[in-house]
């Protein structure tokens, strides 16, 4: 494949999203070689941080009565209630001590802001506040993403739609994924994707 104008964005592969973790993805460190493996192949590399302050508004347990993975009403819609994760500086934000990261251009952090929670790397929930990824892109002249990371139905797929929209040539590599699954989650995902015009590739067609 030609690589110079391809970027793998990493999402959100964290101790709290793994087996033993804070909100651990079924299997999620099963995503960690299948990354390793094809890094190499892209010109750009970045990985995404979830990185909350202590007493997010994400966190169930900053909404007395509530219990992680009820939702809620903040000022900008219905927000999944997750238990605490990934809070800034903890071992369980730290990314998986097997993925490699000396080779990463960028570490792209997102959801430091108390009140809004960030599942795409583009856009945080609010749907209007930016990160600023979209200018980082284009500036490195970068026209075609490829995702891999934690979750699928969340922020891979949050970030995937985003970058669909935001222009870009988006496929998400499939071993590179995996999902919570939360209620259906998977499944709408999947279909917000496809309608979105991402793509999925197996890591043998890269
Ligand atoms: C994520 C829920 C809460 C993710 C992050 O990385 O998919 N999910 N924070
Ligand atoms: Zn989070």
């Amino acid at each position: 494949m030609r690589v110079d104008d391809a970027a793998l964005v990493v999402v959100d592969v964290q101790n709290d999203f793994c087996p033993g973790g804070a909100l651990e993805v079924p299997d999620g460190d099963a995503v960690v070689d299948a990354i390793n493996r094809i890094a190499h192949r892209f010109s750009a590399r970045i990985l995404t941080q979830d990185w909350h302050p202590p007493g997010h508004h994400s966190f169930a347990s900053s909404h007395p009565g509530r219990a992680p993975f009820q939702t809620a009403e903040l000022f900008y819609g219905e927000q999944v209630l997750w238990p605490d994760h990934c809070v800034q500086g903890t071992a369980g934000a730290a990314f998986h001590p097997e993925l490699l990261t000396d080779g990463a251009d960028l570490v792209l952090r997102k959801g430091f802001r108390r009140e809004i929670d960030s599942y795409s790397a583009f856009y945080e929930n609010d749907r209007r506040t930016p990160t600023g990824l979209t200018g980082y892109l284009h500036t490195r002249g970068i026209s075609r993403l490829f995702f891999v990371g934690l979750a699928t139905d969340f922020c891979v797929a949050y970030s995937a739609i985003d970058g669909a929209r935001e222009g870009f040539e988006v496929a998400v590599v499939e071993e590179g994924c995996r999902a919570i699954d939360l209620g259906g989650s998977l499944a709408d995902a999947s279909e917000r994707m496809t309608a979105a015009g991402v793509v999925r590739v197996r890591a043998a067609d890269l």
